[in-house]
């Protein structure tokens, strides 16, 4: 074996650690790489399993994704170490596997590819003389982003996506964005019409591969969120490619339109389901961007739904990524609203009676996916009106989607839906009323609570809470231009409206366990 003359002729062993989502040919650590002389270490192991206790569906993605990808390299020439996490021998955690396989294979030099997440970008740190490469997968650099914010008075996404399309040149016409306008915000907002039903994205039955993970973590992970009889994920590179392929073809020229409706029984809508395979690595962002534009380039999509396709990769993933790395690990921590509500049963358990918030969580736990309507006003909204502690809907939110990392949850979590750095990503927080999702969509004609009552036991919960909400955080919106006309509206009411609607939201919120 290569590697083995490479000991022997004392020819410089390079071991070369990939982690569970940097599964791309062309990861910067790896580019350049000799193949005789390098060994490539992926490692399924217990402590990145139970960090937190992810949605069965989510292991058993990463770890037949990580299978997959080894087999890919050992094709392609690779020398590849692996361990499985049922190995007798497997080690417990990602620093001891990457210490054990550079003594067994007597490596000279270490290089990794950095972590998503800081967690792990710490673990990275501490092997000693390892050279940590940039990941070069994402569009904007750190270094890049902090020069770009440097001396603004405000973070917000309008200003990193035309900043980010600007540098790229996508869908600009010289320095003008190309239609006109910057975005297409405005036609992005259609309910879906009755009779339109959307094109299920396609589906990849597990192969043997994937069947013996699929079985490793039914016996390994009894009791984790979460069930594994509808797994169809892509969990190779060529599956990831179709994947893409069937959107752009099947739902891109309709994902504009529909990207914020939500409607009862369609679980998928237009939405890509792209997300779990882009952040395993099976796919680049530069991908999607390429593809969206191709497709309107040839006639395929429309500007509004090739716009608002690159406005959530080129804008919102960057976005949230450097703000995360930014911020720092105690990002998850904020709780700019003082909330301290423990997680409310219906999170783990559904049967809530809310026909919106019901559909969003069996999907949930059947496919480890949510649309992002679902997640950010529908699950996260509810938790921001409840007043649910911050941590503790980030948790959640790790625990329960195949593409949850925390580079990327946490923002939104914390930033977006909880609005617990007190605005730092958005100006004003994602609170609705029943209103809301009574216009997105039919789930309110589905729902055992009145959409149209404000208070009482048979008021759809989220009206019940949303004044209280607003009322409790006076103080802290006060300040806040974007909530003086909510803020007012709030304080025109009669004192005995307003008393009744504060009991009345106490009252639910005590059914919450
Ligand atoms: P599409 O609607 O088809 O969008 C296309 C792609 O754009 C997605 O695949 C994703 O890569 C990217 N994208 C869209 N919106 C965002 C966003 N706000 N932030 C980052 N990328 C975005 N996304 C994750 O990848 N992992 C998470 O753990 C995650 N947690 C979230 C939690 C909350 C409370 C909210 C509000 C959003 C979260 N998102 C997360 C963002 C978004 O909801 C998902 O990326 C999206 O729903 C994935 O489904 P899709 O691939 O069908 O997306
Ligand atoms: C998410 C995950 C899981 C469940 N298991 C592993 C694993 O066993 N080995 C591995 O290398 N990576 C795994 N991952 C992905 C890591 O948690 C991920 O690399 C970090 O979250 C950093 O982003």
């Amino acid at each position: 074996m290569h590697i083995a003359r490479a000991r022997a002729t004392r020819t410089p062993v390079l071991l070369l650690p990939v982690l569970g989502d940097q599964l791309t040919p062309t990861l910067a650590s790896l580019r350049g790489a000799d193949r005789a002389s390098s060994v490539i270490l992926l490692a399924e192991v217990m402590e990145e399993a139970s960090y937190v206790p992810h949605h069965r569906q989510k292991l058993a993605l990463v770890f037949a994704a990580m299978r997959h990808f080894a087999e890919a390299l050992r094709a392609d020439g690779w020398h590849v170490a692996y361990h499985r996490l049922d190995d007798p021998d497997a080690p417990p955690g990602l620093d001891s596997a990457i210490r054990a396989a550079a003594a067994r294979h007597g490596a000279t030099a270490i290089r990794m590819t950095e972590a998503g997440e800081h967690r792990v970008r710490a673990l990275q740190r501490a092997i000693p003389g390892a050279t940590i490469c940039e990941d070069d997968r994402f569009l904007v650099s750190l270094p890049a982003f902090a020069a770009w914010r440097a001396g603004r008075r405000r973070l917000r996404l309008e200003d990193f996506y035309r900043w980010q399309r600007r540098e790229t040149g996508v869908l600009m016409a010289g320095d003008e964005p190309v239609g006109g306008r910057w975005n297409f915000d405005s036609e992005n907002r259609r309910p879906l019409p009755r009779g339109l039903v959307p094109p299920p994205p396609p589906r990849f039955p597990p192969d043997a591969i994937t069947a013996q993970v699929l079985a490793m973590v039914a016996a390994r992970f009894p009791s984790n969120f979460g069930t594994l009889d509808r797994f169809a994920w892509p969990v190779t590179r060529s599956d990831a490619l179709a994947a893409l392929a069937d959107f752009v073809t099947h739902r891109l020229p309709l994902f504009g339109d529909y990207q914020d409706a939500l409607a009862h029984g369609q679980e998928t809508l237009f939405h890509s389901l792209l997300s779990p395979a882009l952040n395993l690595g099976l796919l680049t962002p530069r991908e999607l961007v390429d593809s969206a534009l191709a497709a309107h380039a040839a006639g395929h999509a429309p500007l509004n739904a090739v716009e608002g396709f690159v406005r959530q990769i080129l804008g919102w993933r960057e976005y949230v990524r450097c703000i995360y790395l930014a911020e720092g690990p105690d990002y998850v921590r904020r709780n700019a609203l003082a909330a301290t509500r423990p997680l409310p049963a219906i999170y783990w358990q559904g049967a809530s009676g809310m026909a919106c918030f019901d559909s969003a969580f069996a999907q949930t736990r059947d496919l480890a996916y949510a649309h992002h309507i679902q997640r950010l006003m529908v699950l996260g909204n509810f938790a921001l009106l409840a007043g649910v502690d911050p941590f503790h809907v980030h948790e959640w939110f790790l625990v329960v989607y195949a593409d949850a990392y925390e580079w990327v949850e946490a923002p939104n979590v914390i930033g977006m839906s909880q609005w617990a750095d007190g605005g730092l990503l958005g100006s004003k927080p994602y609170a609705a009323s029943g209103a809301y999702i009574r216009r997105m969509g039919d789930h309110c004609r589905h729902c055992r609570f009145d959409v149209t009552a404000k208070t009482g036991e048979g008021a759809c919960p989220f009206n019940r809470l949303y004044w209280d909400f607003i009322a409790r955080n006076e103080r802290h919106f006060a300040s806040n231009q974007r909530m003086w006309r909510t803020l007012d509206a709030w304080r025109r009411f009669p004192p005995a409206r307003q008393q009744a609607i504060r009991d009345d939201a106490a009252a639910f919120l005590a059914t919450l366990s």
